[in-house]
């Protein structure tokens, strides 16, 4: 692969819905650049896209995977740097690491399935993430019922008029409109929009075509460019990858009309621009880590700035880490290309890092840029999580962290409160992979369960309590009284212990004792010993005796008071109530608020937002734990919810007594 100057090089990444052809696409792309020497295939598991044993046991990309390889258009040599990224929502992190490595996205759309959820949410990643350049591929055009020019209207209805297409289905496979000589009628208003949009980048293409009606097709190619680099026209293309039909056209009309490295501005944490110099000191960002079973960590860069070779000295800005790059690769399943540079807009992954991370940015030694975080969608499906053997348990820790290294929106967390260990991810798919990976990677089998529930215990009445400890062991005995009241504690208010005694009754040196005893009191709680919050405690009387009181009986005496005290001051049990953000096309409304009054959940509002709903409501945890999969279901994967914690509510009464039944068994079982 030889090396072209960056104005040549021009870096993509597909987006698109789940199954809308973005891995086949890059297995035509690929076999075209010669990087593979047949054309590889989802279905028969020989994708060059989709080579982890996950992706191909179950059809579906999981990965973003990267690939470069050069292509002649007419007599100029390109490069080409893409990347097929997952649809499924629940490998949106992917997704947004690859964002932040590409200059340009093309959407893939299934001329059978038309715009779906993943159509929408690919066109709203690259809005909000500044990706102006943007273009479609229709695929799918070899099967049943599909209509091109159907499907160039639903996307121009959905993006907007600037969307044009630009390749089309043609007798003997796809044409290129500006190639065509004679425009066909249905096709005469596409080549009118590619005119005007040509005639607005110049003011001698505009007065041309208002003297003349019409722009040539070499003026219109002449003038897309511009329109395409800042968003204003985004082309539309054909390509039945099956068949290889398609490919060269638009591969020559990316190389041609795509922007170089450079259009699309970069900026440091401080808003400098980070220019696109092949010549400048160099600046990269890791935007995807991959864990190798042969060469174990893999740092993906994009070159943002400068020129990297093998066996330079690196400092990661992010760690404060010095660093060598080892080798330059291009890495295609168990396959690995060793590449002697990268410039701007280029992709390598690197093996062996010491202290890097996805987001990290790696610089020239002495350089000081450091590149914005890239941010990751919140977790919304918890499962917890139990190794099956002591063999599993050993290595659990390192199976963590090796996923967590290699997935930023995957997260585990020792829960304090239910000493569980609670695997954190986007959906019950990306669960379900990273326990499959967990086992490819790290042979670490686990099972999963529904997690516990976080309950918390408050009163909502006033309760007094009062224990005297008074034992004789032999010659010296232990004394300890105390008198005190538990009552709810106002919003606001600092204190949950307050010291109401007089004229010495506890002296004061075993308050502390006092304390300590109630604080233990306030770790297990009198209804199903839950930690105890929201209630303040006043001691307000006790005795003393001078020579048997200690520390001991203090504590023992205070704990028995508030326990007393709790029982009397109506416990109630509290649980974690989320707030509930769920998007989903209008026609969901009824069977989304329908399933929210099952989960006990309260509806706060609902509001249009880019001609989809949003729901905001109010649930509690305990009903959310299966909510991905359902409203997946519900809305054939056409919904995405976020939730955060709210607070904590009380548990309704017929509810708690369940949850306290279930507690005394599990109580029972840990006393054993
Ligand atoms: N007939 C037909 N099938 C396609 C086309 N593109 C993809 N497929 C099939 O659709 C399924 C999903 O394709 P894939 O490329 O994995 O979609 P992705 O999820 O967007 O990567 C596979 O079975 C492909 O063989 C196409 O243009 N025509
Ligand atoms: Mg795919």
């Amino acid at each position: 692969m030889g090396t072209v100057p960056a104005s040549n090089l021009r870096n993509f990444t597909i987006l698109g819905h789940s199954g809308s052809g973005k891995t086949t696409l890059t297995d035509a792309i690929a076999f075209k650049l010669g990087l593979n020497d047949r054309l590889g295939s989802v279905d028969a598991g020989t994708s060059i896209s989709d080579t982890n044993d996950e992706e191909k046991s179950r059809k579906i990309s999981i990965f973003a995977n990267s690939f470069m390889g050069n292509y002649k258009a007419g007599d100029t040599e390109y490069r080409l740097a893409f990347i097929d990224t997952p649809g499924a929502p629940d490998f949106y992190g992917a997704v947004r690491g690859a964002v932040r490595a590409s200059d340009a996205i093309v959407i893939a759309v299934d001329a059978a399935s038309g715009i779906e959820a993943g159509t929408i949410r690919a066109w709203h990643t690259c809005k909000a993430y500044g990706v102006s350049t943007v273009a479609f591929v229709v695929t799918g055009l070899d099967k049943e019922n599909t209509d091109f020019l159907a499907t160039v209207a639903a996307i121009r209805e959905h993006f907007g008029t600037g969307c044009c297409p630009l390749t089309v289905p043609a007798a003997d496979g796809v044409a290129n409109i500006l190639d065509m000589g004679e425009v066909p009628a249905e096709l005469e208003e596409s080549y009118t929009a590619l005119a005007e949009s040509a005639a607005e980048s110049s003011e001698e293409l505009m007065n041309k075509y208002f003297e003349e009606g019409t722009l040539s097709a070499d003026e219109i190619r002449g003038g897309l460019r511009d329109a395409v680099a800042s968003g204003s026209t985004h082309p539309i293309y054909v390509v039945k990858a099956l068949q290889g039909d398609g490919v060269d056209a638009f591969l020559s009309s990316v190389c041609r009309l795509f922007p170089a490295p450079g259009a699309r501005k970069f900026a440091d944490k401080d808003g400098n621009e980070v220019k696109a110099d092949a010549a400048a000191p160099f600046v990269a960002q890791v935007w995807r880590t991959a864990i190798d079973t042969f060469v174990g960590q893999l740092s993906y860069i994009r070159v943002l700035s400068g020129t990297i070779t093998p066996g330079m000295a690196l400092q990661n800005n992010t760690t404060g880490s010095k660093e060598t790059a080892s080798s330059l690769l291009q890495v295609f399943g168990r396959k690995q290309v060793p590449v002697e540079s990268a410039g701007p807009g280029e992709i390598v992954a690197i093996p062996k890092f010491k202290d890097v991370h996805t987001g990290d940015t790696l610089c020239a030694v002495g350089t000081a840029t450091v590149m914005p975080d890239i941010d990751y969608p919140q977790p919304v499906m918890l499962m917890s999580v139990h190794a099956k053997t002591q063999a599993d348990e050993d290595k659990l820790g390192t199976a963590m962290k090796r996923l967590s290294d290699s997935d930023p929106t995957l997260h585990f967390v020792k829960d304090e409160e239910t000493k569980e260990i609670v695997m954190k991810g986007l959906g019950d798919v990306h669960i379900d992979v990273a326990v499959a990976l967990m086992k490819l990677q790290s042979n670490v089998n686990v099972d999963l369960t529904v997690p516990k529930v976080a309950y918390r215990e408050t009163v909502t009445g006033k309760g007094e309590g009062h224990y005297r400890h008074k034992k004789q062991t032999g010659g010296h005995g232990q004394f300890g009284e105390v008198y005190l009241r538990v009552m709810p504690k106002a919003e606001g208010e600092e204190e949950w212990f307050v010291d109401k005694t007089v004229g010495g009754s506890i002296p004061g040196n075993f308050m502390p004792a006092v304390q300590k005893g109630l604080m233990e009191g306030l770790l297990k709680g009198a209804v199903a010993g839950y930690p105890v919050q929201g209630v303040k405690v006043e001691v307000y009387d006790g005795s003393f005796h001078p020579v048997d009181s200690s520390e001991v009986a203090f504590k023992i005496a205070s704990s028995r008071a508030f326990r007393e005290a709790m029982a009397q001051a109506k416990p109630t049990l509290l649980e974690p109530i989320m707030t509930v953000k769920i998007t989903i096309p209008d026609t969901y409304m009824g069977a989304i608020t329908g399933d929210l009054n099952h989960r006990r959940g309260r509806v706060l509002g609902m509001e249009m937002d880019d001609g989809m709903q949003v729901v905001t409501a109010e649930v509690p945890m305990a009903e959310l734990f299966q909510y991905p999969a359902q409203l997946r279901s519900l809305t054939g994967s056409r919904g995405s919810f976020e939730m955060e914690l709210a607070r904590y509510d009380v548990v309704p009464g017929n509810i708690s007594q369940k949850i306290v039944a279930a507690r005394q068994d599990e109580l029972k079982i840990e006393d054993e």
